[in-house]
């Protein structure tokens, strides 16, 4: 039976009625995003025709998912909030702080061990509030999500970009900041920016080496990093219908690599017979029953170009592998052009390492795939040249997989199987000599590759390609192999070919588990107790942001310009801080450490304008901070890519930043600083971007006017005494104002109880 059932089921009484009103309300037929979002306004009274991209709009979101990495600073929050319990179901997945370094036993037990002050507290307070735990090892986040508490037509919010992939499962289900979560398991409503709608129409039929990553990696291609903003990306069509539910999962999962608020599919047969895999019959059956309400009016799916904002078709029969890489998950390159692009661009060919598994790519389905291409190895008597490492994205999987003797099929290829975690998708990776910097190839089925990422080493080259054709590049040890029609010389001398991957879909003997490894919470906990020791250097309690004073802000230092890709990444690193993830003033002396200075091509080094030295960032600000002087960031194109972490904005908010002004903002970024109190600001004419100067104090001069779609001044103010006047403009609207004037959203919270 599925946790909550009663919920799921009253979602589904309600929504017939609720989309009707809303199908009469814009007086056309609906998307499937347009009927699960309209069914979960926070107030039915609302009910409007919002305007695609521009109108906010208050929701009621079913259920909320957190992990430890994030959770830590969204429960310290929620501790602040002054509630007993929270208001709707939620769980905390500790999965970011497992390590990867010599088997998946010995790095979970020394994970604990390093960790047993934060999952306890994670523990102790999901226990006392009324969220469900899952424990170290259960699983990473998104996958345990999917086989859970997913479902079609429901709506959820999580604090890790990754959330959308429950989309697989029908659901609409976005990636937040912690401040977020805390209006929704307060009880408040969640507020969204009503999305603009991408339509993907897939046609045809995935075979061969084809799988539905090289969708998303393609989808990836064509829109960038960015090309998804504001928008949620709705796929349909006889081609979606063809691939798995968890398929569809790992096309969500990436989704989040577009930028997209989120993606989601139809329900379908594909997810009924996943739900009854994973024993939720009841689900299935209730999702049956208004099956109608979780697709798209027919309408749109026939004439999606006169419904959607923009549409784009794929054939999946025409669908090359793609491998897309180094350092941004939308460099797009088929594998038949690899050879030629690699040797082009001067990458490294030799693979040192093909890592398969994490939230994206670590199906029942893939696993199998993976697997047929590894046994082949064994069959044709090849040598495996690449080292070789497997993350199970559950301890459900896991099981299944050992029972299948898929695990001991890559232990005879030489793979390594790490603990049911994020590992080495996060940082976490314990990599033999990655401190020596030394330029290097990957090849992993995960979804980010940004320099630094997996391993802490700025030289190595990863790219990102589906478990099936990870696992043939790291037999071949070769990025420029093409499985579909090279050769490799076996043991014996001999050519040999690959056959295309064969899998299952789900597991014929069904799943089996014997710890999933969940822990439900108190009935009652008003009497569990939460201590953080003040000397923690792990967990710190927050102390509330200072209100705004009113005034303009005068006098601000130029902080660092930023030059290029700025994701939360170089923001705040994850891998060695992940531990600081519960202590704000600790992960400050991460801040922006890895953007790269505009005027010396540097990372981590700033002039301070008080002495006129070049020091680290954290060091700058923090003497800044020391004398009083408040500060801004500069950036560039979709500032504050990739992940939720609201650190990225609660660490420049705490260092005594107070404006952040780029070409773009990602959107998940953008919120977490209006949510922080931050001042977040685009250039009106990007070009302006050009004329911030290294030694500039800024002014913001019409700041005690901030109001709504009203663009705000500023001076840079230039060391030769020359000034610039730059227009900007935001996107906060009255109630985000408010989140400004207060100090931080929290604030509000904490003064409306
Ligand atoms: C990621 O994939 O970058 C993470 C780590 O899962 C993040 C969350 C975090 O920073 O804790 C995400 O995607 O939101
Ligand atoms: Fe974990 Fe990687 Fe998935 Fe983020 S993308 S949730 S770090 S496995």
């Amino acid at each position: 039976m599925a946790f909550d059932i009663e919920i799921i089921k009253e979602v589904y009484a309600r929504m017939g009625q609720r989309i009707e009103a809303a199908r009469k309300a814009l007086n056309k037929p609906l998307s499937l995003t347009e009927k699960i979002l309209y069914s979960h306004l926070f107030d039915q009274k609302s009910l409007a025709d919002f305007t695609r991209g521009e109108s906010y709009v208050d929701f009621a979101p079913d259920r909320v998912a957190m992990q430890d990495a994030t959770a830590q600073m969204a429960l310290l929050q929620f501790m602040q909030a002054g509630k007993s319990r929270v208001a709707v179901p939620s769980t905390v997945h500790a999965d970011h702080l497992i390590l990867a370094k010599l088997g998946a036993t010995q790095d979970l037990q020394d994970s604990i061990n390093r960790n047993n002050e934060v999952f306890n507290f994670l523990s102790t307070v999901s226990n006392k509030y009324g969220i469900g735990f899952w424990k170290p090892g259960a699983g990473i986040i998104h996958q345990v999500v999917l086989e859970n508490y997913a479902f079609p037509g429901g709506m959820m919010i999580g604090t890790d970009s990754h959330t959308v992939n429950a989309g697989g499962l029908g659901m609409i289900a976005i990636g937040v900041g912690g401040a977020d979560a805390v209006d929704v398991m307060a009880g408040m409503a969640w507020e969204l920016k009503f999305p603009k709608l991408i339509g993907i129409k897939l046609t045809g039929k995935l075979s061969g080496w084809t799988s539905a990553k090289d969708v998303i990696l393609k989808v990836a291609g064509i829109l960038t990093v960015k090309g998804g903003t504001g928008c949620i990306v709705e796929y349909f069509g006889d081609g979606a219908e063809s691939l798995s539910c968890t398929g569809k999962g790992t096309i969500c999962n990436m989704g989040a690599e577009i930028g997209a608020t989120t993606s989601a599919f139809s329900y379908d047969a594909s997810m009924e017979r996943y739900l009854r895999a994973t024993e939720r019959d009841d689900v299935a059956e209730a999702a049956n029953s208004v099956a109608e309400h979780l697709t798209a009016d027919t309408e749109i799916y026939n004439d999606p170009e006169k419904y959607f904002d923009q549409v784009i078709e794929i054939n999946l029969t025409e669908l090359e592998p793609y491998l897309n890489g180094p350092f941004t998950p939308d460099r797009a390159t088929p594998i038949s052009k690899m050879a030629e692009e690699a040797k082009k661009n001067g990458w490294p060919t030799k693979i040192e390492v093909g890592l398969i598994g994490s939230c994206t790519n670590s199906s029942y389905e893939d696993i199998s795939r993976a697997s047929s291409v590894a046994a082949q190895a064994i069959n044709k008597n090849l040598k495996t040249k690449s080292k070789f490492t497997i993350t199970p994205g559950s301890e459900q999987v896991r099981y299944t997989i050992e029972r299948d003797g898929f695990i001991d099929t890559f232990e005879k290829i030489g793979g390594n199987v790490f603990a049911n975690a994020c590992g080495p998708c996060i940082g976490q990776w314990d990599r033999p000599g990655a401190d020596k910097e030394e330029k290097n190839t990957i090849v992993h089925s995960f979804n980010r590759n940004f320099a630094k990422r997996a391993d802490g080493n700025p030289n190595t080259y990863a790219f990102v390609g589906s478990p099936e054709l990870v696992t043939a590049l790291a037999i071949a040890g070769d990025l420029t192999f093409n499985p579909l029609k090279d050769t490799l010389i076996n043991e014996n001398g001999e050519k040999v070919l690959f056959d295309p991957p064969s899998g299952f879909e789900l597991p014929s003997k069904g799943f089996a588990v014997e710890d999933a490894g969940y822990e439900p919470p108190a009935k009652d906990g008003s009497d569990v107790e939460i201590t953080v020791n003040p000397d923690s250097e792990r967990l710190q309690l927050l102390t509330p942001f200072k209100a705004w004073d009113g005034k303009n802000l005068i006098g601000l230092k130029l902080l660092i310009k930023a030059k290029g890709k700025c994701t939360t990444d170089h923001i705040s690193m994850a891998g060695p801080w992940l531990r600081f993830r519960g202590h704000l003033d600790n992960i400050s002396n991460n801040m922006l450490i890895g953007a790269m200075n505009f005027f010396n091509d540097a990372t981590d080094k700033v002039k301070n304008q008080l002495t006129g030295e070049y020091d680290s960032v954290p060091n700058v600000q923090r003497d800044y901070k020391a004398n009083g002087i408040s500060s801004i960031v500069v950036g560039d194109h979709n500032y504050g890519e990739g992940s939720s972490r609201e650190h990225a904005a609660m660490e420049p908010r705490h260092l005594g930043v107070k404006v952040v002004l780029t070409k773009s903002f990602a959107r998940i970024h953008e919120t977490n600083l209006k949510k922080q109190g931050m001042l977040g600001l685009t250039f009106s004419q990007e070009s302006d971007y050009d004329k911030v100067l290294e030694n500039d104090t800024i002014d913001i001069i019409d700041l005690e006017h901030f109001a709504p779609n009203k663009q705000l001044t500023l001076v840079l103010n230039h060391e030769d005494g020359s000034k610039d006047k730059i227009i900007t403009d935001h996107t906060y609207n009255e109630n985000q104002i408010e989140w400004f004037k207060a100090g931080s959203a929290l604030n509000l919270i904490k003064r409306q109880q």
